[in-house]
């Protein structure tokens, strides 16, 4: 799938702004105009635009709706629409004619607008369903309490719904570029660009131009290698980007790519044959008032908070992000973990997740068709380095096994990349860590177990590493550690809750593992404070952020921030 663009062959208008929003019910069918509704941004969550709680908390469906008018002189062109992404379940109409529908509320919805039912004047109109089952991604539950539907989640972010992503028109040629694969192999001071086209058209020529424009290779054959003298390697800190141009009788695109190699070998991760370590942070797009809105201005004073504190990667946990992340992190020579929203896949008691009825074969074939749309999307940008399968899935149960070797095999003939997946469980008791190439670990010694005493990380850490390590013999990520700390909040001796306290938890970590050879990474929990659902541990939200929810450095960012300068 090709991001849309617009180009001398190809129109893109954008729908953001301002829609009509309402609730509505199960049967609703956009027949005729909304006419109870108010206003609602796209995009954004609507949950904290709104004063009215029944709104903000509404589990269920609501629609939104906006009118568009398309000029005369598109003609031959295909039209589409796109929804870069929109929680969970989307269902389009275009003047009240149903064009298609998308499950997966993280990645994007791409349809095909039949030309015969425009107007001069047409009414778009996009139903959302927020509610998780074990059929979509995370899982959760819908319970009725009180004749209300209540959705039951067993993950920690607030399901914050709405359109998040850009609502875009476009065209596209008669014979269009469908797609472009780009895979890069390092040889001694030559690269090989491999590509493949997806195109009924004919190719009139396909280029790869430097960072200046400068053509430094062609061909004009639909699939082919084109080879680059010198390369410029994608690094850390130096995002060199070429450009593969193709040219077709009746279409052109422009794809960037970077030439980087991404090995793991002898437990150690490798960027270009050398050793890398991971600093960063699993992270979260949560932001005041736009929620899980996209926003650019947000997205680069994230990555240019990254930049500051000297992290160069980050596990887009736990969902796929908005493609401007990736690019971003293309241009800046930033890492990406990316995680696909199986999240929530434990209960947190002895309940079993992997049985039929629950987490089974229909919840499996959700995940392989999310991995399918995820790589599809993401599978030539050179920040990504790694796809993250699941976060903390209950994989000592008996069925886990079986439900992820088949996620495992599935992912493997979409990508060469490394595969990790996220544990919660201990070592002697995991079934499934054996099927990834790199384990993530997230541990919370001294805050959820042994609250405060921060002298038992060292020991528990080490037991804890080792043991997966000889069992498994695979590298290890410290994934997620953290402490929720209220931002202002200062006590010495240092008490939980305190940024005293933050600094001194996070060194005891980072401290713990500095000589385990197989850790090739430390990612803190989290970059920023993020909203959740409301609960006794939940403070208006998770507030163990390095930053908080508007981004102000706490205490322990100076920390890190020299801790990670010369690592
Ligand atoms: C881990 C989860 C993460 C939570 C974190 C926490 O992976 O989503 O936010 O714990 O409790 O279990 O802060």
């Amino acid at each position: 799938m090709l991001y849309p663009v617009q180009n001398q062959k190809r129109l893109k208008m954008s729908l953001n702004g301002i829609w009509n929003f309402s609730i509505v019910d199960e049967y609703y069918e956009p027949k005729f105009v909304l006419d109870d509704f108010i206003l609602m941004a796209v995009p954004s969550s609507y949950n904290d635009l709104v004063v009215d709680k029944k709104i903000a908390n509404h589990v269920g469906l609501v629609c939104y709706e906006k009118t568009f008018q398309i000029p005369k002189w598109i003609h031959e062109e295909e039209l589409r629409i796109r929804i870069g992404a929109a929680t969970h379940q989307a269902t389009v109409y275009i003047n009240g004619v149903l064009i298609g529908s998308h499950q997966g509320g993280f990645l994007p919805i791409d349809l095909l607008i039949p030309k015969d039912i425009l107007d001069d004047k047409n009414r778009l109109s996009i139903v959302l369903d927020n509610r998780l089952t074990y059929e979509t991604l995370p899982i959760g539950q819908i319970d009725m309490k009180n004749g209300v539907e209540k959705q039951i989640i067993h993950y920690d972010f607030a399901n914050l719904s709405g359109i998040h992503r850009d609502v875009i028109i476009y065209t596209r040629p008669v014979n269009p570029i469908e797609d472009i694969f780009i895979t890069t192999k390092v040889d001694e001071d030559k690269a090989y660009v491999s590509y493949q086209i997806i195109c009924d058209g004919e190719i009139k020529l396909v280029s790869v131009k430097d960072k200046n424009g400068l053509v430094v290779g062609f061909s004009s054959d639909q699939d082919g290698m084109i080879t680059i003298h010198k390369p410029h390697l994608w690094d850390i800190g130096n995002g060199y980007l070429y450009t593969l141009e193709v040219s077709t009788i009746t279409d052109c695109y422009e794809e960037k790519f970077g030439i980087r190699e991404i090995e793991i070998k002898n437990d150690q991760l490798l960027l270009n044959k050398k050793k890398i370590y991971l600093k960063g942070f699993g992270m979260h797009e949560d932001h005041l008032i736009i929620g899980k809105g996209a926003n650019s201005a947000h997205h680069l004073k994230d990555m240019n908070l990254l930049n500051w504190i000297h992290a160069n990667s980050l596990r887009t946990s736990h969902y796929p992000y908005a493609e401007e992340i990736y690019d971003l992190a293309d241009q800046l020579g930033i890492l990406i973990i990316n995680e696909i929203p199986a999240v929530g896949l434990n209960f947190w008691s002895d309940v079993k997740v992997f049985t039929p009825g629950r987490v089974d074969e229909k919840t499996k074939q959700v995940h392989m068709d999310q991995l399918t749309e995820l790589v599809s999307r993401d599978k030539n940008h050179p920040s990504v380095i790694m796809y993250s399968l699941a976060n903390e899935a209950n994989t000592h149960e008996d069925g886990a096994y079986a439900y992820f070797k088949d996620i495992f095999a599935h992912m493997r003939t979409l990508t060469n990349l490394p595969l990790m997946i996220v544990e919660w469980v201990h070592a002697e008791i995991n079934q499934v860590a054996s099927l990834a190439d790199v384990i993530g670990l997230n541990r919370y010694f001294a805050w959820y177990s042994e609250f405060g005493e921060l002298e038992v990380i060292e020991d528990r850490i080490r037991k804890d590493f080792d043991s997966y390590y000889k069992k498994f013999k695979k590298p290890i990520i410290l994934t997620e550690f953290g402490a929720d700390t209220i931002a202002g909040l200062h006590a010495l001796p240092s008490v939980p809750f305190s940024e005293e306290f933050q600094v001194e938890f996070l060194a005891q970590y980072v401290k713990s593992i500095q000589d385990l050879d197989y850790v090739i990474g430390e990612h803190v929990w989290n970059f920023a404070d993020f909203m959740t659902k409301q609960g006794l541990t939940r403070f208006n939200g998770n507030k163990k952020g390095v930053f908080s929810r508007d981004r102000q450095p706490k205490m322990v960012a100076h920390f890190l921030k020299e801790h990670w300068k010369n690592k």
